[in-house]
């Protein structure tokens, strides 16, 4: 059985404000079982956030920890980790958050390869606000903005954090949270920036709208519409049409951010 160590968590803020059958706390609870699993002690762990209702996480986490502005975590996980290099940090960032308003800091960050863990938590919409598409909703599904399906693309976000120079990616969904657990701990290991995708429910947001069904339904849908990346290998464009591949998607070093700016720092100061 998955247990959540309550050590983790800070008892006082709870009960916490997300809607029953929400996925969020599957993630939640697998981030901090990969920080158990990795043996961090509590002050050397770092969570930031931007604002959405995922972005609520690090308020319920027992860590050091940063809500911030919409978009703008992995801006502020940036200066923290140049400040406190020895720091671990995660961010925690919806798809609205990291891709829309934050897509810009995303984009630049994979470039430089520096050493921060994204955990998105993508429900597919602007859950907090009432339902808005957000980049991550897929084509011809409904949003408050988009009552007669969106006709707007949306990202992979695994194709786009690769491109964009991520060091380390992976996708699971909230029917998969060992899954979400491993590819967390693994994105720890890398040192460079890493990107977990962790595709969650959001009943009331995005299911309801969209006439998923309910949470078990939805929660469902997403087991039994994963496909792993081996096996999607194998695959044709048509057979993987509506699939969520699942799994490690890249793990490739390349120089790190603050190391190659500490190796420029020790060349000045001879
Ligand atoms: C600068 C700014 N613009 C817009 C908002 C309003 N706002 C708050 S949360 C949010 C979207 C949240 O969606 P997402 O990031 O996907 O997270 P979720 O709530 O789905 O977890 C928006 C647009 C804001 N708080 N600040
Ligand atoms: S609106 Fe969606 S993401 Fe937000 S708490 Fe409710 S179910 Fe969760």
């Amino acid at each position: 059985m998955l247990q959540i160590n309550v050590e983790n968590l800070r008892m006082q803020k709870l009960p916490h404000i997300w809607c029953p059958g929400c996925g969020n706390g599957i993630a939640l609870s697998a981030l901090t079982r990969a920080i158990d699993k990795l043996g961090y002690d509590h002050d050397e762990v770092a969570i930031v956030s931007g604002i959405g209702c995922s972005s609520r996480s690090p308020g319920y986490l027992n860590f050091n920890t940063l809500h911030t502005t919409h978009g703008r975590a992995i801006a502020f996980a940036t200066g923290l980790k140049i400040f406190k290099p020895k720091m671990k940090v995660f961010i925690v960032t919806g798809d609205g958050d990291c891709t829309a308003i934050g897509g810009n800091h995303f984009i630049h960050a994979a470039r430089r390869n520096i050493d921060l863990n994204v955990i998105l938590f993508n429900n597919n919409i602007y859950g907090m606000t009432g339902g808005q598409a957000s980049p991550m909703t897929p084509f011809g599904r409904t949003a408050t903005t988009a009552p007669y399906g969106t006709v707007e693309r949306n990202f992979d976000i695994m194709e786009l954090a690769k491109a964009a120079g991520a060091t380390f990616c992976g996708r699971a969904t909230a029917a998969h949270p060992r899954l979400i657990e491993s590819l967390i701990v693994k994105a720890a290991q890398n040192k460079g920036f890493s990107v977990v995708e962790a595709m969650l429910p959001c009943p009331i947001g995005f299911g309801r709208r969209n006439k998923l069904g309910g949470p078990v339904e939805m929660m469902k849908y997403l087991e039994e519409n994963s496909v792993r990346v081996q096996k999607a290998q194998k695959m044709s464009e048509e057979e993987l049409k509506g699939k969520f591949v699942i799994g490690e998607f890249y793990n490739k070093p390349a120089p790190e951010y603050i190391e190659e700016y500490d190796k420029i720092i020790a060349k000045l100061k001879k």
